[in-house]
């Protein structure tokens, strides 16, 4: 019997050349894949970043004038719902699916249609979110608790759970794809821990994304009941429990974060360690902690409960596992730092988000903890510090480090050089907009201002006026970006196979990668990261000297 996958690998085979209009249609090639993945996720970006200029714009006054309080219900809603399920979700899918089969020497992946399938589930869900705009968009955020749920249109909201079941099967399709194609395809030499750490955190992602993404289809298929057909599992007028709903949606939103972030995790333990010139610091150490992160991120949901009446021995246990999760994260923010400590740093587009990324992730993971501690989330619950912490995460996390892996992989995926001075430029406006944006929200939130509000009191204005500046700043921002991208791709002389001297399998193929990625069988050095410094303790010790000295002399 001809198996599946041989079928495809035929079709890639009598068909070497790649058109235009693959990337259109329904092709079962990963790279290609990866890529729409990609444009896709980041069309979802900018009308997603529209909607939060078109918020900051109504925030940067007191009184809602630019949008109306349903209109802006509506685009908080879709902003997060968007931002997360359309952007940084699908990003993450776009670097596994283009970089894993290369990263552990495979044509493709473990099955190619279903990851057709997993794509192309995408644009539909998408489409049908923006076009619940037609019949009035959901209003109850990217939450959709009920009852408000129940209460503030109904075929908005219904669409809303029908484009979020399309892209939660999606996501599963994916992470069933990465999960087998990580376990069963690597090059015969390569052990679980010769794989690259990228690897390792779409392991750990695939695995809570199917343990908790089925969970939030069953409570949005009750939900929609609720809706729809007048049942009431969570609808307390005919003696349902909202807070049912809330277990079940944290079951998966909070691993949901962790979908968010561990991807880029992965991305930051590649770019860290090729730009600073030295292998990685504790590769095991960030390979397990990821696991760690992982099975600890299924049981701290209820800590977005500490307001629902949550029994107080039952918050305790949810306190204390919160703040477990700052153990292995902190293992891999020190395992970055030690990595560039003594390294040869070259400050180039990618190493600048990744440090970016590194600064501003602390600060939202430091945050975090403070929010993991009942007594001070009581008080700041619901209110605009929330905001600036989910931000410096999600933003300052995984979106600068998504930056971070769009540069380094960039003449990898294109075959292009991008323009440095353009990158540096996007990073620095980039990184400027976002402190000045989120940061103020922060103290907002201790003063009281609530989220989820187009009026607020008089004496909050001068730090909104603030944070709606660094938004416009980020707008901004995304000027360099494009004309990078378009230019580069047009104009952009011709990038190497491997322009940063990496030791990953993926820059042993031409750039862009052949059809069914290499040309030859490509070989496995000595371990992932071997730089060829010597990282002996007394090695380390005289770099750290020399740089003393050196900037003694300074
Ligand atoms: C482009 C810069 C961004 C700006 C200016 C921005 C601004 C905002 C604002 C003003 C809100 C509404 C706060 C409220 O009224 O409660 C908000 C909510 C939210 N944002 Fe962003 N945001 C940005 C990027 C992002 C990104 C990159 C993500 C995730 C990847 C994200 C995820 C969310 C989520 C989940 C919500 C909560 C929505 C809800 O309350 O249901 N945002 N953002
Ligand atoms: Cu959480």
């Amino acid at each position: 019997m001809v198996s599946n996958t041989e079928v495809v690998k035929k079709e890639h085979r009598e068909r070497r050349e790649r058109r235009l209009i693959d990337y259109f249609t329904f092709n079962t090639d990963h790279k290609v894949i990866g890529i729409q993945y990609l444009v896709t996720s980041f069309l979802f970006y900018f009308i997603g970043g529209a909607f939060a200029e078109a918020m900051r714009t109504e925030l940067a006054t007191p009184n809602p004038d630019f949008l109306s309080p349903e209109l802006y219900n509506q685009m908080f809603t879709l902003h997060g719902t968007i931002m997360i399920f359309l952007w940084i979700v699908p990003a993450g899918a776009a670097f596994a699916n283009y970089l894993i089969p290369l990263m552990i020497g495979a044509e493709d992946m473990a099955f190619p249609r279903l990851n057709a399938v997993a794509f192309w589930l995408l644009p539909p869900g998408g489409l049908l979110l923006i076009a619940s705009l037609l019949v009035g968009a959901p209003q109850a955020g990217w939450t959709s608790y009920p009852p408000l749920s129940l209460m503030t249109g109904k075929w908005g909201q219904e669409m809303w759970i029908l484009s979020i079941l399309l892209l939660g099967t999606s996501s599963i399709l994916g992470a069933i794809n990465f999960a087998t194609t990580i376990l069963k395809m690597r090059i015969k030499d390569m052990d679980l821990h010769s794989m690259p750490l990228f690897c390792w955190s779409m392991l750990a992602t695939s695995a809570l994304i199917l343990l908790s993404t089925p969970v939030l289809a069953s409570a949005l298929i009750l939900l929609s009941f609720d809706l729809i057909a007048g049942t009431s599992f969570f609808n307390p007028a005919g003696g349902g429990d909202p807070v049912v709903y809330q277990h079940l949606f944290w079951f998966y939103s909070h691993p949901a974060v962790y979908i968010m972030i561990l991807p880029f995790f992965g991305v930051i333990s590649e770019v860290i360690p090729v730009h600073s010139r030295k292998p990685i610091f504790g590769y095991r150490a960030i390979a397990y902690s990821s696991l760690a992160i992982s099975f600890l991120g299924l049981i701290v949901w209820a800590h977005h409960m500490f307001t629902s009446g949550t029994p107080g021995w039952l918050r305790m246990f949810f306190m204390a596992t919160t703040m477990l999760v700052a153990v292995p994260t902190g293992i891999k923010v020190f395992s970055w730092c030690a990595t560039m400590w003594g390294g040869k740093i070259s400050l180039n587009t990618p190493m600048l988000f990744a440090i970016g990324f590194v600064s501003s992730f602390l600060i939202g993971g430091l945050t975090g903890v403070m929010l993991a501690s009942v007594p001070f989330d009581i008080h700041v619950h619901d209110t605009y510090f929330v905001v600036g912490h989910f931000h410096y995460v999600l933003f300052g996390g995984s979106a600068l480090a998504l930056f971070a892996g769009f540069y380094h992989w960039f003449p990898k995926m294109t075959g292009k050089n991008y323009n440095e001075t353009l990158g540096r430029l996007h990073f620095i406006l980039t990184f400027l907009g976002f402190n000045i944006t989120f940061m103020p929200m922060h103290q907002l939130g201790l003063m009281g201002m609530n989220r989820r509000i187009a009026l607020y009191d008089p004496s909050f204005q001068p730090l909104n006026l603030i944070s709606t500046a660094g938004a416009y700043l980020l707008a901004i921002s995304t000027i360099p970006f494009i004309i990078n991208v378009v230019w580069s791709l047009l104009k952009g002389t011709k990038a190497e196979r491997n322009p940063w001297n990496a030791l990953t399998l993926e820059w042993q193929t031409a750039s862009p990668p052949v059809m069914e990625n290499f040309e030859e069988e490509p070989i496995l050095w000595s371990g992932p990261y071997d730089y060829g410094i010597d990282t002996s303790p007394e090695a380390t010790a005289q770099s750290v000297e020399e740089m003393l000295a050196d900037v003694a002399s300074k």
